[in-house]
């Protein structure tokens, strides 16, 4: 069954009932009737414009009801949506543009000058729409008055792609993670059953659309369980704390920086949540004081849970029973969990660290156009190796305890420091460089460079920042500079960024 089908049985059951309300301007409102209609002219529009099953569709648009229109039809059609950060700065988008050979192109009106001239190098691009979700008049309207195609039953098989959401990697470019019909929709059933999702349910979503998170689990969840989404265009602690009073919400997901600003809020105290039903923590580890902190601050134990862009959802902390603080929880339905040793990959003894490996109908079909790269990331007896690091307990809790892989998480994104590596190795100043994760109260961990600079040239920190920011989004740019003389490295001349963490982060305020 396609991830659709449920919400095509609930626009039967609930057509009157809301799906999605944005609680801030433009107001709108839609009930599941009215949603289910506007995505099938949505659908009749595209394929107006030519799309087939199969094509990429990328969207580079706000927090926006455009967004889920083009993209719930995309998919309903058959067709690939390819959702892209809105921080990615030219250099970045058109790499993800031509790697996916994307058919059509929706990005902002504002970003027109920004991003106009990579459009004409992207041989397969066909067209490129600028909306400006601000003006809903501009294409919500028109939608609501043009002709509509009957897709109610799904086009598409439970094997073929739905959504290619772009990762990096240790090495290369970033890699289009290729998300079927059938991962999202075993997925989403395992979340329901697992968080008891109910129609009755009415959700707070303050989460970025162009992830997993946000997308699958939040939106998705919600669609599928013909639940209402009280929608927030953008976070703001305050706001949220309100809206989850004001609204009686019941349901409502972050990750950990989202949460420590909720508990900052000044008199957070006093914001009675006790009808929440269900706070969720993923994305990024869970620092035992925000878990401590909510049950303290808001009498909520927090629910976390462990996922990736590549395997959606893998493991929870229950919904009835013991929320462990430090795990991750126990395997969702239809997810198989296990430890192998790195060397030899084979399994470890309960309570002994080694790789975290997968197996599951959650888990991606492969990285679009990337073979090697897909069975580099897959043993040889199928198991998705996560590059996370941890242990099983007898009772099959599965507790993080670090990552096999260079990666950095701040505020629930992934950075991948041989990106901004090679990015800072550009400049001409630098000799060599290393970047590396410094522990941070607010965003989990904080991209920190160590450079070395030529003997000959001459460069500020703020000046390398500024240069990152030119061809890296903006939350994988370093936020601090640190210059050194040499890098520390081993034997075979590798940088040991462990040393490098002990000696420079506790200096990074
Ligand atoms: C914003 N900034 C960040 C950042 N987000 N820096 C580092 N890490 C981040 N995550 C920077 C901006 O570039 C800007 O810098 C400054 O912070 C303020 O920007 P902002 O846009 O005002 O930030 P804000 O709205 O406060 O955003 C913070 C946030 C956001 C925590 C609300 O990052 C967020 O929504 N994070 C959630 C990401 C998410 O959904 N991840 C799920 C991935 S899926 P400057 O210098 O320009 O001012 C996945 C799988 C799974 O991981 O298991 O879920």
């Amino acid at each position: 069954m396609s991830f659709l089908t449920s919400f095509t049985e609930n626009v039967r059951k609930f057509p009157e009932k809301v799906a999605l309300e944005f609680i801030d301007p433009p107001l709108q409102r839609v009930t599941y009737a009215e949603l289910d209609s506007l995505i099938n002219r949505t659908a009749a529009y595209l394929q107006g414009l030519g799309v087939v099953p199969g094509d990429r569709i990328a969207l580079q648009l706000s927090k926006s009801l455009e967004f889920i229109l083009l993209h719930l039809a995309t998919v309903r059609m058959g067709a690939i949506t390819l959702p892209l950060n809105l921080a990615y700065p030219p250099d970045e988008l058109n790499y993800f543009l031509e790697d996916s050979g994307t058919k059509l192109f929706f990005a902002l009106e504002s970003s027109k000058d920004k991003i106009q001239n990579i459009l004409p190098g992207l041989p397969d691009l066909q067209g490129c729409i600028f909306l400006e979700p601000s003006k809903p008049d501009q294409f919500i309207s028109q939608i609501a008055k043009s002709p509509s195609v009957n897709l109610q039953s799904p086009t598409a098989s439970l094997t073929a792609t739905a959504v290619i959401i772009y990762t990096s990697g240790t090495t290369g470019r970033p890699k289009g993670a290729e998300i079927t019909h059938g991962n999202l929709s075993s997925n989403l059933e395992a979340l329901h059953i697992s968080w008891g999702w109910q129609p009755d349910d009415i959700l707070l979503h303050v989460l970025p659309i162009f992830h997993v998170h946000g997308l699958f689990v939040a939106l998705h969840g919600a669609l599928h369980a013909g639940a209402t989404t009280i929608m927030m265009r953008e976070f703001d602690a305050r706001k949220t704390l309100q809206t989850l009073v004001d609204r009686r919400c019941t349901i409502f997901m972050a990750v950990p920086t989202i949460h420590q600003r909720l508990l900052d809020v000044p008199d957070a105290k006093s914001f009675n949540l006790s009808h929440v039903r269900l706070i969720t923590s993923g994305s990024d580890r869970l620092p035992d004081e925000v878990f401590t902190g909510f049950q303290k601050t808001f009498g909520h134990t927090l629910l976390e849970r462990y996922g990736m862009t590549e395997t959606g959802m893998n493991c929870s902390n229950p919904l009835h029973g013991e929320r462990r603080i430090g795990s991750v929880g126990l395997p969702l339905p239809g997810v198989e969990v296990r430890i192998v040793n790195s060397e030899i990959e084979e399994p470890l003894p309960i309570g002994e660290i080694g790789d975290v490996q997968l197996r599951g109908s959650n888990i991606f079909k492969g990285y679009w156009n990337q073979p090697e790269k897909t069975s580099a990331s897959f043993s040889a007896d199928g198991w998705f190796k996560t590059g996370d690091l941890g242990y099983l307990e007898a009772d099959g809790y599965l507790t993080l305890c670090g990552r096999s892989k260079d990666l950095i998480i701040s505020g629930g994104l992934n950075i991948y420091p041989p990106e901004v590596e090679r990015v800072l190795a550009e400049h001409p100043a630098v000799a060599a460089c290393a970047v590396i994760g410094c522990p941070d109260r607010e965003w989990g961990e904080r991209v920190t460079a160590v450079v070395v600079l030529e003997k000959t040239e001459s460069a500020s920190g703020e000046e390398l920042m500024r240069f990152c920011r030119e061809k890296l989004a903006p939350y994988k740019s370093p936020k601090s500079i640190v210059f050194k003389d040499g890098l520390p490295r081993n034997a075979m001349g590798k940088v040991q960024k462990g040393e490098l963490r002990k000696e420079i982060c506790s200096g990074i305020a």
